[in-house]
């Protein structure tokens, strides 16, 4: 289990980051053929099956990778172009984002910026969003961004499942969760 912990993070880093470290060229929209990728697992971890790919791919709760035919992908979190085969929708009313306190004044200020990535990550439950801020922080601040709101003005959200990507969100349709909140005072 821990073994795919290791595999899984290196798949994110070549599929997301570095595919052509490794010799590998993806595809307009993320793919590469699933025994090209094995090659470069066996050459780092040895004794890697195909099936072991699969169970990491099966096995992930956030649906980071997916197998398509003979080929894989990286679902999110890419820094490197990829087309998404996805198309824009309207998202939940609000969604969250989690990371560090530091980022507070800046977020607030400037809005989300996808950074090195292509796009925004977004979480469809607060907690889901802490988890995400725990990688920063082990006090995270969570922001509720208005989806439904920056999208009738104009920001684009993509559903990925677990994950919501989105692009720049401006800082008017940003709020501290811990900030009560009239409209949704369940949170
Ligand atoms: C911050 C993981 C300064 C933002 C996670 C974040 C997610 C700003 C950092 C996925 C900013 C970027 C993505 C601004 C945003 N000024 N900082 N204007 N706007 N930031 O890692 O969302 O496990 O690229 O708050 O769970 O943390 O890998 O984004 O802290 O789903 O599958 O800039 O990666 O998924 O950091 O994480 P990241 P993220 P996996």
């Amino acid at each position: 289990m821990y073994r795919y912990v290791g595999i899984s993070k290196f798949m994110s880093f070549v599929l997301r980051h570095k595919p052509e470290n490794f010799g590998l060229q993806l595809d307009p929209f993320g793919f590469v053929n699933t025994k090209d990728l094995l090659v470069v697992l066996q050459n780092r971890y040895g004794d890697v099956q195909l099936s072991d790919v699969e169970k990491v791919v099966k096995n992930c709760p956030k649906g980071r990778f997916e197998i398509k035919g003979d080929k894989i992908r990286a679902r999110y979190g890419h820094s490197i172009q990829v087309q998404l085969d996805v198309e824009p929708s309207e998202p939940l009313e609000y969604l969250y984002h989690g990371t560090s306190p530091a980022m507070k004044k800046t977020i607030l200020a400037e809005g989300l910026k996808p950074m090195k990535r292509r796009y925004v990550h977004l979480s469809k439950s607060k907690e889901e969003a802490f988890q995400v801020g725990r990688r920063r922080s082990r006090n995270p601040i969570v922001f509720i961004i208005k989806a439904k709101e920056a999208f009738q003005n104009g920001t684009k959200f993509y559903d990925m499942g677990v994950v919501v990507l989105g692009e720049f969100v401006p800082s008017e349709f940003i709020e501290l969760a811990d900030e009560p909140d009239k409209k949704n005072p369940l949170l």
